[in-house]
């Protein structure tokens, strides 16, 4: 590399990420075969529109690279192209979940004599994302969210309270699938909640979508009408998203397809694409099963250690790569903000986090997120985890 600069900065940050214990939830470690195909000269070609309908010229190899991401995407999660589109062009989540609402939220407008349109999203405060309805992104903004949260006893979903905001609310879509929910998630129940309103159901599957691809966690597939995912947590690829519609006749595929170009991007990034088509081929391998069912054994370990060890763990453990644990009332009364700069001058690298009911704020939360995805790519065992628990107790305690 010629930028000697660049080139260093790069340098160090390998070797910073190799000398600490990452256990940041929504990242992992792409396999080189990934960082080819993102540092290829696919980043030249302007490709915008889709296979076959381009509106540049020389995109044949290109269609090529994106049809075979798509097959490749329905196949890891066992879906026929009779029944499920996919669109392989978000540039990562959060323009993935505004495409969908644009496809299919009215935006309130005079003109159209529309009402703004409702997404019945979780609260960010209790695990939801910001792009599930929040007022300070975008989606809350042209659209009005109906926040929902977990119960205060079991920190866990409560159907007969969603039942009741749905009712009294009429959503026009409700979102399921969150940022810090560490576990299972009733697809059916949502699905039922969907219909009793004539809502559609989106599931947001970034978080958990290597463990569905996997096998360890429910597919939402059976009962969604469309499903975004990003493609760098669990799924272990590049930074990038996709989106999953159902084909039943309401021509969610067209909708999602013109939401997401020309609504609200411009060319696709090509090697992006070409990225997560090699990373769905190593999700296809057998390895990778074991490999999912490694990250939830890792969470669970590490989840049950923790709390023997006296830290507070949200819902009481998890289903999942994720754990939340309230260091504030459940610990030694430390709060996230300082738990994670003490964890991270440690070698320890986690995320402050909010809990459900936080009595403190986001920027100094009662709680840190953590998980098992990364680690165990770096093949992190069951008595690695015992270790890191032990680590972070006596870190938080000194
Ligand atoms: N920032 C991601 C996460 O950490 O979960 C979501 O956007």
């Amino acid at each position: 590399m010629k930028d000697r600069q660049i080139e260093k900065l790069i340098k160090k940050e390998k070797e910073h990420s190799k000398n600490v214990i990452n256990l940041i939830a929504s990242e992992n470690y792409v396999s080189s075969d990934v960082l080819t195909a993102l540092g290829s000269i696919l980043t030249n070609k302007y490709a915008e529109g889709y296979p076959g309908a381009r509106y540049y010229g020389g995109n044949v190899i290109i269609d090529e690279i994106e049809n075979l991401c798509k097959k490749r995407a329905l196949e890891v999660f066992g879906l026929s192209r009779d029944k499920w589109a996919v669109n392989v062009q978000p540039l990562s989540g959060s323009p993935a979940n505004v495409a969908v609402y644009l496809a299919l939220v009215p935006i309130g407008s005079p003109s159209t004599g529309l009402e703004v349109g409702k997404i019945m999203g979780m609260t960010l405060a209790h695990g939801g994302h910001l792009t599930h309805g929040h007022k300070v992104s975008i989606t809350g903004k042209f659209w009005r969210q109906i926040p929902y949260g977990v119960s205060k006893e079991t920190e866990t979903l409560d159907f007969n309270e969603l039942g009741e905001i749905a009712k009294k609310e009429k959503p026009n879509i409700i979102v399921a699938g969150f940022t810090a929910y560490p576990r299972l998630i009733d697809f059916k129940k949502f699905r039922e909640l969907a219909d009793s309103v004539g809502a559609y159901l989106m599931v947001d599957m970034s978080h958990f979508a290597g463990l569905v691809a996997g096998g360890v966690y429910p597919s939402p597939f059976e009962y969604a009408d469309i499903v975004t995912t990003t493609t760098h947590k669990t799924l272990r690829g590049p930074r990038s998203a996709m989106i999953f519609s159902k084909i039943d006749g309401r021509l969610l595929p067209a909708k999602i397809d013109k939401a997401v170009f020309p609504g609200i991007q411009g060319g696709p990034h090509i090697n992006q694409i070409a990225a997560v088509a090699v990373a769905l081929k190593e999700v296809s391998k057998s390895d990778f099963k074991r490999y999912a069912k490694q990250i939830v054994k890792n969470a669970n370990i590490l989840a049950m250690e923790l709390a023997r060890l006296g830290w507070r763990i949200i819902s009481g453990g998890t289903d999942t790569h994720l754990i939340l644990v309230d260091t504030w009332n459940g610990g030694v009364g430390i709060g996230g903000k300082e738990a994670s700069e003490k964890l991270e001058k440690a070698g320890i690298i986690v995320n402050k986090n909010t809990i459900p009911f936080d009595t403190r704020t986001p920027v100094d939360p009662s709680g840190i997120r953590i998980g098992t995805a990364g680690e165990t790519t770096r093949r992190k065992k069951e008595k690695d985890m015992i270790k890191i628990a032990h680590k972070i107790d006596f870190v938080l305690r000194t």
